[in-house]
């Protein structure tokens, strides 16, 4: 089967201490992986969302990109068009989950798979670092960034019951507080390696979206990021749950976030994105 898919890439950096993740979409677009995904399936399109950089306020460059973005989420979306977001730092999540939000009638409810090292639940007065791709979750729960605000945001809110985080092992104590007083699942590694991915995570019966933040993994496996940390879900075991998800007609929307070319080890984080990629290219294909 294969999908009408556009690939959104929007090459956001300043959302990261680690300005990497800004090359990712341009060092993947020249290794071809456009090509090789489109000589399989014609009727995918490459769109590139603008992103300035602002020295002045990173935070406005974000909400710009993540504006763009949530636009061209939802023309893709009502085109009748799969999105896949290639980032970009995560904070790049503000945008895609808000644009599919906007594509979707009302309500426009739809569970998410929050995959990642990381909660991405703080605020400009919890976070350490001030950086935004670590805010991006509490943003979309409605705990916004004031410049964000009402620029990246989705009215309303997602709900936490609707939100599950997986693969974490990394995270402030005003975050662990924040997803247990709001009622969010998270599954941490340690229940991933004691049960196993597959069991922790059963095919959803609504619609819903994939973010997968690349830190989730291993850096064994995807060492192009740049907040590893280790001990993650392994990419073979990460794929075995992905692949029946992507293949899902429930599934609306897939977004790769922190890919940072520099980090990379003899390509193979590239490879891994590509993987993932074919996998919502062409769901239910042989590996
Ligand atoms: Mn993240």
């Amino acid at each position: 089967m294969d999908r009408h898919c556009a690939i959104i890439a929007v090459g956001v950096g300043q959302g990261a201490r680690d300005p990497g993740c800004a090359e990712g979409p341009r060092i993947l677009k020249e290794s071809g992986v456009f090509g090789r995904l489109a000589a399989h399936t014609p009727s995918l399109v490459w769109h590139d969302v603008p992103v300035t950089v602002s020295l002045a306020s990173p935070a406005l460059a974000v909400a710009q990109a993540c504006d763009a973005l949530a636009g061209a989420v939802a023309s893709v979306k009502a085109a009748g068009r799969f999105p896949i977001v290639i980032g970009g730092d995560h904070s790049i999540a503000m945008g895609t989950w808000s644009g599919l939000r906007r594509a979707l009638a009302p309500p426009g409810l739809f569970d998410l798979l929050w995959i990642d090292a990381h909660m991405d639940c703080h605020d400009p007065s919890t976070s350490p670092s001030g950086a935004l791709h670590g805010m991006p979750l509490a943003c979309l729960l409605g705990r916004c960034h004031p410049q964000l605000a009402g620029v990246a945001c989705p009215a309303p809110p997602l709900r936490p019951e609707r939100v599950t985080l997986v693969g974490v092992r990394s995270f402030e104590p005003e975050e662990d507080s924040f997803t247990r007083r709001s009622g969010l699942r998270v599954i941490h590694m340690e229940e991933i390696a004691a049960r196993g991915l597959a069991a922790l995570i059963p095919l959803p019966v609504g619609a819903f979206g994939i973010t997968l933040d690349l830190d989730a993994i291993d850096p064994e496996d995807a060492p192009a990021v740049g907040s590893p940390v280790p001990g993650g879900i392994r990419a073979a075991e990460l794929l075995e749950s992905l692949r029946p998800l992507l293949a899902s007609p429930l599934c609306l929307a897939l977004e790769i976030a922190e890919y940072s070319p520099p980090h990379d080890v003899a390509g193979k984080t590239a490879a891994l994105v590509e993987t993932i990629m074919r996998a919502a290219v062409q769901p239910g294909e042989p590996p």
